[in-house]
């Protein structure tokens, strides 16, 4: 049975539809990964951890990265990242689900600014705003090095079925309107795109602060492959 069967129905409904408009919108062609990256299976200090990596490239993105994860058979993680090629002005799309039995604790989805300024790009601004708001009854606080993130960042714990929907419907249309700009992108000027490739590297740089990513994958792999995946597999820079 993969591993995507028996995650929480968020998790598994989020990735279906992660590869669902992808596939409508995009020209997917395998990305690979260093091979002993696709399916990894760790233990140390008895916490085991069981990762399926999905990895395409399709223009304008360089990379696609979609993540499962589930350590012992309690906690469920689902983590995905789209990289644009640095040559297109696109935000950075990123989201994280994490939970288990008792429920998600964390369900986050940005569309990130990577131009020096902070701001995304206008069209992005004008879409995202104008989007009816969201009542969800428990809004979480950014930790500091997540000031990388939009003024449209969702950052939840869903309490009932219902705020699980409203997650899922929004982040998608988050999702098919970032699809949508990119098969429209024009490609910048070298010196625009250099700055644009320095806001990626910051964007990295910012999420390999993560503590609370980094724990887990150390206590199962070790300090030095949990930063060696950190740095090559989740947040890589070209
Ligand atoms: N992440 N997450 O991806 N992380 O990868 N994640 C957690 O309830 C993993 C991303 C983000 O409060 C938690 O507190 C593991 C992307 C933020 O300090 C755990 C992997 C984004 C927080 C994990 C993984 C992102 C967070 C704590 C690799 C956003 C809050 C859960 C498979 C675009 C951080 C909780 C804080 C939390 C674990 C954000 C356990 C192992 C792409 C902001």
């Amino acid at each position: 049975m993969s591993l995507r069967q028996q995650q929480h129905p968020l998790i598994r409904e989020w990735a279906n539809r992660i590869e669902a408009i992808w596939t409508e919108y995009l020209d997917l062609a395998d990305y690979p990964l260093p091979s002993e990256f696709g399916h990894v299976e760790g233990r140390l200090e008895g916490e085991s951890l069981v990762i399926e990596n999905s990895c395409y490239q399709a223009p304008p993105f360089r990379k696609l990265h979609l993540e499962l994860a589930q350590v012992g058979t309690g906690l469920d993680i689902l983590h995905c990242v789209m990289f644009p090629d640095p040559k297109y002005d696109l935000p950075m799309f990123g989201t994280d689900l994490v939970g288990g039995k008792r429920g998600i604790s964390a369900a986050i989805a940005d569309l990130s600014p990577v131009t020096a300024d902070g701001q995304l790009p206008t069209e992005y601004h004008e879409h995202l705003s104008h989007l009816p708001s969201l009542e969800f009854s428990e809004r979480r606080q950014l930790p500091e090095w997540g000031n990388i993130f939009s003024e449209f960042c969702l950052f939840i714990r869903p309490n009932t079925s219902q705020e699980e929907a409203q997650f899922l419907e929004r982040v998608s249309a988050y999702l098919r309107w970032h699809c949508q700009q990119a098969a429209k992108a024009q490609s910048v000027s070298n010196s625009a795109a250099d700055l644009i490739l320095a806001g990626q590297r910051h964007y990295c740089q910012q999420q390999q602060q993560n503590d609370k990513t980094r724990r887990i994958l150390e206590k199962a792999f070790g300090k030095e492959w949990a930063d060696r995946y950190m740095t090559t597999v989740l947040f890589d820079c070209p």
